[in-house]
């Protein structure tokens, strides 16, 4: 329904590449309603605990550096199919796979510098904002675009 969210981040390479506000634009123009942003350092064990899935793989401790290397850019977005859309909108995992188009599509080439995060699930958007936001972070606001936007 249009109350779906999912989390979104801009990773340390995409804010070194000052790919910020390009990423924020593309959800803003897509419909979406942010309902949280913040730029952050993330500490080891909050990366680790958005990861735990991935614990086991051999790249999960690159992955931790690389994500702790830097800033990133914490979202939450809000709307329609956000999830499934969000992903979509992402690219494949791998940028090689990516569609022109994408974001990972466009803007990169390495998937160890992937430039961005999406949930990839309802379960793991409610997960990761939880982990991510306090409830008094995330804004519950009327955007007056809405009639434009869903009929
Ligand atoms: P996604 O970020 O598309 O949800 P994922 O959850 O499987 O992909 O993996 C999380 C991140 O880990 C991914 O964005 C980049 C990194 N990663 C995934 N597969 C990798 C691999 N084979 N080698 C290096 N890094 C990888
Ligand atoms: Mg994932």
């Amino acid at each position: 329904g249009v109350n779906e969210r999912t989390f979104v981040a801009v990773k340390p390479d995409g804010v070194q590449r000052r790919l910020v506000g390009l990423i924020l634009n593309r959800f803003e123009q897509k419909g979406f309603k942010l309902v949280g942003l913040k730029l952050m350092q993330a500490s080891e064990g909050l990366l680790k605990d958005h990861y735990i899935e991935l614990r086991e793989k051999p790249f999960y401790e690159h992955l931790i550096r690389y994500m702790s290397s830097g800033p990133v850019v914490a979202m939450v977005w809000q709307g329609f199919n956000v999830v499934k859309m969000a992903r979509k909108m992402l690219g494949e995992t791998n940028p090689a796979d990516s569609l022109p188009g994408t974001i990972r599509g466009d803007f990169c080439v390495d998937v160890s510098r992937n430039v961005v995060h999406g949930s990839d699930s309802i379960q793991s958007a409610r997960r990761e904002i939880l982990l991510w936001f306090r409830q008094d972070e995330l804004i519950c606001w009327d955007e007056s675009a809405e009639p434009w936007i869903y009929e």
